[in-house]
């Protein structure tokens, strides 16, 4: 019943959007055909989506109608102060490929790193997307934002307008505006202590309401997933106090993590390269900050769903929670109390639930270290491990 009402919801917002003018003359199935992907693989695609958003497997043909239409809302993808990491991601998508998807598909009209013109050409492009697609475009951001007084750290163009302003302007009259990555949801690395250009997140330079799509860089399917996202239902999606959608950041890493039955056991690596490392054991001690970070990476992978950080050998970091690069190092170490302590630090009564929430976790995370050393000390007995 409950995705019955979902479903009528869609099709009437589907059949508006196969209202709007088409951007592009080919369909994608028709382009997916031409680079050798049968309907099949669209279809396994389509339901591998609907599952990653939440979505009953049924709902796979309305996915695949989502994602038929997506060159009708233009999308507008702004640079800040960033590695480029996660357009790098999205350019590494792995069904619809990076050429269907992006240049063929997806209504691009102004992203500086693919786009082929520049200078005064670039800028006017901008401009003129903004304006001819007033209300309906979707706003993208990469990359943290130098603000106030130091602005100026960042210009755009030749015109030298700063970064925010950019983002002022083009958010303005976005139809949705997605924060892509850390640095642009949270401020990220160039926002770590001491911030020297007073890098900030999207969300306090705009004062209308902004999807953060963390992660340094996010994965392609929660890129992708957002867009699709946006076109089914249009609205926002359930968000947590971070304002992540749920549907991609509402487990911990280490709730579906590979290794956890490792954890449990108490089975962990304690160097790099030991025995324990090959045999697959939990990277707890070699600093993973699974256990403190929401993101569906244990779930969904990268690469065409090939490897993930922990699959590949190395802890995760953190990557997709605020202010990482100061709150969980250094990479390599457990935490132990120190999470605990700058949590509790920053909570005074106005603490809301959420915070009290991550209190929670950081005294799991004691617990977790606990555990740790306890499993550590058992398995040390008879084991060099
Ligand atoms: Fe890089 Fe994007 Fe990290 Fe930031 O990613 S992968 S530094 S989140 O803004 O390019
Ligand atoms: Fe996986 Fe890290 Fe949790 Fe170990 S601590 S189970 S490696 S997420
Ligand atoms: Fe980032 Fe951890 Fe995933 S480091 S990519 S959130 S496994």
């Amino acid at each position: 019943m409950k995705y019955d009402n979902k479903l009528s919801i869609i099709k009437d917002r589907l059949e508006t959007i196969k209202n709007m003018p088409k951007m592009h003359d080919n369909s994608i199935p028709k382009l997916l055909e031409e680079k050798g992907f049968s309907r099949r693989d669209f279809m396994k695609w389509s339901s591998a989506m609907a599952v990653t958003m939440g979505l009953p497997v049924t709902f796979a043909p309305t996915v695949a109608k989502a994602a038929e239409l997506a060159d009708r809302l233009p999308v507008i993808w702004l640079h800040m102060a960033e590695c480029t990491g996660c357009s790098e991601s999205l350019l590494r998508t792995d069904t619809p490929t990076i050429d269907s998807l992006i240049f063929d598909y997806i209504s691009l009209e102004y992203h500086e790193t693919i786009m082929i013109s520049s200078g005064w050409q670039a800028e006017e492009n901008l401009e003129h997307a903004i304006e001819k697609y007033k209300g309906q475009y979707i706003l993208m951001v990469e990359g943290g934002i130098p603000a106030g007084s130091s602005e100026f750290y960042l210009t755009v163009g030749p015109h030298g307008i700063t970064g925010a302003e950019h983002c002022r302007i083009a958010s303005k009259n976005a139809a949705a505006i997605f924060a892509i990555g850390t640095c642009s949801s949270f401020g990220g690395i160039q926002a770590a202590n001491p911030n020297p250009t007073n890098a900030q997140p999207l969300s306090k330079i705009t004062d209308k309401p902004v999807i953060n799509v963390p992660g340094c860089p996010p994965s392609e399917k929660n890129i992708v997933g957002n867009v699709l996202h946006y076109i089914l239902f249009g609205t926002l999606p359930a968000l947590d106090n971070y304002s992540r959608p749920k549907w991609s950041y509402g487990l911990r890493i280490h709730d579906l993590c590979e290794r956890r039955g490792h954890f449990d056991a108490g089975e962990f690596v304690q160097q790099f390269g030991d025995e324990g490392a090959k045999d697959g054991y939990c990277l707890y001690k070699m600093g993973c900050k699974g256990p403190y970070t929401f993101n569906n990476c244990s779930r969904e992978r990268f690469n065409g769903h090939t490897s993930w950080p922990i699959q590949a050998g190395h802890g995760c970091i953190g990557c997709s929670e605020p202010d990482f690069w100061d709150t969980m190092g250094p990479l390599e170490e457990p935490l132990t109390d120190r999470l605990y302590q700058s949590v509790f630090k920053g909570m005074g009564s106005d603490a809301t639930a959420d915070k009290i929430g991550i209190g929670v976790l950081a005294i799991t995370g004691v617990a977790i270290a606990a555990h740790a050393a306890i499993g550590a000390s058992r398995k040390n007995k008879g084991d060099s491990k």
